[in-house]
């Protein structure tokens, strides 16, 4: 029986945790924390933290600095939050002896004693990254104890690139805008910024370009300069280090030269000195990310010179203090060659001729980023050149930041391939590194959607081990981020694990590419074919006509085939037996081409562009049945973007089938719904207003 004081200060306790409570579960569950939201651990996972009660100290004789700090800080904070209790027991000892964080970062943690857990590593980077390692085990429920993990980078270079623009808008940015406040810097610095370093050093990211490589040249004038040098100070601490995109034509933009010619001596000397003036501000420069003649950016290509002559000219300015990453997204307005053979017919006769902190940065795929493309023949077909993967984390083209499309998936079919010349594509960047372009804005969840979290989380965990399995890291991302439940996870994660898929079935299926509307990419426009350059336009890369559909790249076509060993190319060859996700990338067939499912290509594709959006109505479903395990403003939020997909996926499936259907003139396969309306509908849609331009 409670007495009446009881019953009054129970009362009272109830009545300030309902005043509370909204307030903190909207602070708590807005998505702002990501992975680092270490939700108090419950039952065997937090009887074993408390038994464990870990103080965090030091090795003896460990020289203090910052990033030691931030590690010890990490942990402390993570630990109190996952429920650790204030009277400790054990310890969990950083040994890291030597301050700085110039090495690679690899760590181990095990056990030492009945109490005791110990992160050890060369230096205070290893610290940071097994602190954070920890955490995610902790976090995951694992023993404390029984945590054994040696680990180490498996490339050099794990990086973000923003295309960030100086006014605040993102290129293809679907999250709100960017979180580089640079009117506001350098005096105000947003503590945004730091949970963002926070965010990237627990997955291993090491570098970051704050600016779109369509640079203007004002990036690299003084005041923004001094901007960047107060970020540089941020982040050093958690271990990132800065890189601008510079435009190449800076000494004639702002340097008053009347060329940009990489071999012009005076060119050189300005290079030198503005890399100079930079590293007097942060030593620690990452170095230049540079597009250059591609998409109308300024390039070496202007004076007669290669991209060699122009990357290895910023090398030079730079010197050992840092990396020139050079882009090879190129395709040029006078090469009427398939597009997708452009880049590597410009790069690779160049091999051997970069300098050593060139690194040349190679897209997934041979175009363009899209839902599905084979790997890009680049990687391996330049060994002696340092090569980097570059993804895109945002989803220009697969729905922006309202369709739920997991990406690892996407990286691992790039990253597992073999290029058929001793190893895969992983293998082949290992010596420079990947680069995601960011899907990060001021949205107060970072990335527009809440599963768009899982693709920045996932690009950074492939960087640091492209070994890990889509699986693995889907579940430790649902984990960390909603919960660990374990009915959750059994239907979320299978969620997120074909949801890349889906899209790719009811936007672009059996390996068709870039059918999106002009510009800005949203929704489906395979109808576009009067842009003035060819490779614009979808009808470029569909090839339909009452014929059949399909790019042919093969010798009878644009060869580009031949760009792949032949140990590679032979499986695409023949598109009886070759694997028909990327069947119309390499073949243009008739429509009444039998594929292997016995069906027709024409039924074929109405039954891919069915199942994708059949997969969304599944996705939706799946989640909706989450409501009781996730917290009611993230369920809306997920729910309401969900809605967009089903509806979107219709559009796509209804629009595409509709055109084609004007093009081959078949009916529809037997039991395929009508599209909801005629095509002039949807080729008189318009969306000035679509975001990311
Ligand atoms: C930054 C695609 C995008 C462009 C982007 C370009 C690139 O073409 O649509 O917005 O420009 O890729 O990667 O440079």
């Amino acid at each position: 029986m409670m007495r009446g004081r009881e019953v009054v200060n129970r009362l009272a306790a109830m009545l300030l945790l309902l005043a509370l409570s909204p307030v903190q579960a909207a602070r708590a569950e807005d998505g702002y924390a990501l992975w680092l939201r270490y939700a108090p651990l419950k039952g065997e996972a937090l009887a074993r933290l408390r038994t464990f009660a870990p103080r965090v100290e030091a090795a003896p004789g460990t020289v203090e600095g910052p990033m030691l700090a931030v590690a010890e800080a990490e942990l402390k904070r993570g630990l109190a939050s996952l429920g650790a209790p204030a009277q400790t027991k054990g310890a969990i000892r950083l040994d890291c002896p030597r301050a700085g964080g110039g090495g690679d970062g690899a760590f181990r943690i095990h056990a030492d004693g009945k109490r005791r857990l110990v992160i050890a590593g060369a230096d205070h980077r290893a610290c940071l990254y097994g602190a954070f390692a920890l955490l995610r085990e902790l976090a995951l429920g694992r023993d404390p104890l029984a945590v054994a993990l040696d680990e180490h980078p498996a490339m050099p270079l794990r990086m973000l690139d923003h295309w960030d623009n100086a006014d605040g808008s993102v290129e293809r940015g679907y999250a709100g805008r960017s979180i580089f406040d640079w009117w506001r810097l350098p005096d105000h610095l947003d503590r945004r910024l730091i949970d963002y370093a926070r965010a990237n050093a627990a997955i291993g990211i090491d570098a970051v370009a704050v600016n779109n490589v369509n640079a203007p040249a004002i990036f690299l004038e003084p005041r923004f300069i001094a901007r960047l040098k107060r970020i540089a100070d941020a982040w050093r601490p958690y271990g990132i280090r800065v890189f601008l995109s510079a435009r190449f034509s800076a000494p004639r933009d702002i340097g008053g030269l009347a060329t940009a010619d990489p071999l012009d001596p005076g060119v050189r000397r300005w290079w030198k000195a503005k890399a100079d003036e930079i590293y007097a501000a942060i030593p620690d420069f990452g170095g230049f990310l540079v597009k250059a003649n591609s998409e109308g950016q300024p390039g070496p290509q202007d004076y007669g010179r290669s991209h060699a002559d122009g990357a290895n000219m910023l090398a030079a300015a730079l010197g050992p203090r840092g990396t020139v990453i050079w882009r090879a997204f190129v395709y040029s307005a006078d090469d009427d060659s398939d597009r997708a053979k452009q880049a590597y017919a410009e790069f690779v006769p160049l091999d051997g001729r970069f300098a050593d902190t060139v690194i040349v940065q190679v897209k997934n795929g041979p175009v363009d980023f899209q839902p599905r493309e084979p790997f890009h023949p680049m990687f391996g077909a330049m060994p002696k050149t340092r090569l980097m993967f570059e993804g895109q984390i945002t989803k220009e083209y697969l729905g922006f930041s309202t369709h739920l499309a997991f990406l690892a998936p996407l990286w691992k079919e790039a990253l597992d391939a073999g290029t058929g010349r001793g190893g895969t594509v992983a293998d082949a960047v290992r010596g420079g590194g990947m680069a995601g372009v960011a899907n990060i804005g001021s949205d107060r969840n970072w990335t527009g959607g809440h599963f768009d979290q899982a693709n920045w989380y996932a690009f950074g965990r492939l960087a640091w081990n492209p070994g890990l399995t889509s699986a693995d890291i889907a579940r430790e991302w649902a984990a960390q981020t909603f919960g660990r439940d374990a009915a959750f996870l059994k239907a979320v994660v299978p969620m997120m694990l074909g949801s890349r898929q889906a899209v790719v079935d009811y936007m672009t299926p059996l390996g068709l590419a870039h059918l999106m509307g002009t510009n800005h990419h949203y929704g489906p426009a395979p109808w576009v074919c009067d842009l003035p350059r060819p490779e614009w336009n979808p009808c470029y890369y569909h090839r339909a006509d009452a014929g059949g559909i399909g790019f042919d790249r093969t010798a009878s076509g644009s060869d580009a085939l031949a760009q792949y060993v032949p140990s590679v190319a032979a499986k695409w060859r023949d598109p009886k037996t070759m694997d028909e996700d990327v069947l119309l990338w390499f073949h243009h067939l008739p429509w009444d081409w039998r594929t292997r499912s016995g069906r027709s290509l024409w039924a074929e594709l109405v039954h891919r562009y069915d199942r994708g959006v059949a997969a969304v109505d599944t996705m939706a479903a799946t989640w909706d049945a989450q409501r009781a395990h996730v917290d009611a403003e993230r369920f809306a939020d997920v729910a309401g973007d969900l809605r967009v997909q089903q509806r979107e996926a219709r559009w796509w499936r209804d629009a595409s089938v509709a055109y084609w259907q004007s093009v081959n003139g078949l009916p529809l396969p037997e039991g395929a719904a009508p599209p909801a309306h005629n095509l002039a509908h949807y080729r008189a849609l318009a969306f000035p207003e679509a975001p990311g331009i």
